[in-house]
């Protein structure tokens, strides 16, 4: 169905999260939320959203840069345009602006968000329909000290809300890491999957030390252990150690994804829609990755609910043989949405409805947005 675009309007959404959130190269004591509405030309509103993690430590654009690009290079680009689809839209948009997946990727949500309220249907039947509308969702536990993130994982898994949990390792001396991971492991129980993300932390050396120690620890998966550069040492260590290797960073589009499978990589593709550029990019990624037997797993830049919504919209039309991290809104005290999502079992709940299927709260889109 073509829609045209209207106008544009970005904000930036500072939101604590409830205790500080530490990984290999930041902690966060705050997630910015870069959110986007849609106007369209037939009355139809669209919201997305874009996040990353710790300022520029994650990825090349900060929340400023993403609602810089938006309003002075996207937003001139597509207003006043009619689009038949996102592939349409993406299409502009990568003729005319290079990278900036994550300005991209709220945007082209915010389109689908429009279209799907349009037509009357779910964002998941935009995207080839959904397989399931309850979705597995680990917790991360990173708040840096071993017997807190003990605590922590016990209360959760009493509380049954979750039952896999990846802790985040990288920025202390590997046998600090190790003994961290393994503590942790034992503690948990052999019935409980802990994985580790390292987020590019360590040289080959020290990845296959590291690995070593944990796939003997019971370590269930180990995710972006050397930097996103290193494909060939990433091809290596998915062929030499029997833990899998969860490609993160190193796989942010389907570009990426052939490239790597085809040299021999075996493991896992964690799909994230601002990676790629949005939800449809995000699933040509997945299948990349089908057509290779490389697994899927649902992944995170620690979206609030709209972020989250999108992605699960898409996670939903393909097998996540290893499940999905999408507890994004659970690490904030607050969100922008007038229902949170409903988290439970280790599961989250697809919301149904038009669109995304979540209503914003413009009071608190006021209250939180940065002036
Ligand atoms: C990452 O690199 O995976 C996902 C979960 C989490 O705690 O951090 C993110 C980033
Ligand atoms: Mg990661």
């Amino acid at each position: 169905m073509t829609l045209t675009i209207e106008s544009l309007a970005c904000w930036l959404v500072d939101i604590p999260t409830i205790r500080p959130h530490k990984l290999s190269m930041a902690t966060m004591g705050c997630q910015t939320l870069a959110i986007v509405r849609m106007t369209c030309a037939n009355g139809v509103t669209g919201w997305g959203e874009a996040t990353t993690i710790g300022g520029m430590s994650y990825g090349p654009e900060s929340p400023e840069a993403i609602k810089s690009a938006i309003e002075t290079y996207l937003a001139p680009l597509v207003c006043g345009q009619s689009f038949s689809g996102v592939a349409a839209l993406a299409d502009k948009m990568n003729a005319h602006v290079k990278g900036n997946t994550f300005a991209k990727s709220a945007l082209e949500t915010a389109f689908l968000d429009a279209q799907g309220k349009a037509l009357g249907q779910p964002v998941s039947a935009l995207l080839g329909g959904a397989l399931t509308d309850r979705l597995p969702v680990l917790w991360t536990l990173a708040s840096g000290d071993t017997q807190k993130d003990i605590d922590e994982g016990k209360r959760l898994l009493a509380e049954g809300r979750h039952n896999t949990f990846k802790l985040k390792i990288g920025a202390r001396g590997l046998d600090v890491d190790v003994r961290h991971a393994l503590a942790i492991k034992a503690a948990l129980g052999d019935e409980v999957s802990v994985r580790v993300d390292v987020n590019q932390a360590w040289d080959l050396t020290t990845a296959i030390k590291g690995m070593t120690q944990l796939q003997a620890g019971g370590i269930d998966l180990v995710e972006q252990p050397i930097p996103l550069w290193d494909r060939q040492g990433l091809i290596t260590l998915s062929q030499r150690f029997t833990v899998p290797i969860l490609a993160d960073e190193a796989v942010a589009t389907s570009h990426d994804g052939y490239a790597l499978a085809s040299g021999g990589f075996t493991g896992v593709y964690a799909l994230k829609i601002a990676k790629a550029g949005g939800p449809v990019q995000a699933l040509k990624l997945a299948h990349v990755a089908q057509a290779a037997g490389v697994a899927l797993y649902g992944g995170t830049m620690l979206e609030g609910t709209l972020g989250t919504v999108a992605s699960l919209h898409a996670w939903s039309t393909v097998k996540m043989q290893w499940g999905t991290e999408m507890f994004g809104p659970l690490l904030l005290k607050d969100d922008i949405v007038v229902r949170p999502l409903d988290f439970s079992q280790g599961e989250v709940t697809l919301p149904q409805g038009p669109g995304l299927g979540i209503d914003i709260d413009e009071d608190k889109l006021r209250h939180y947005a940065r002036q």
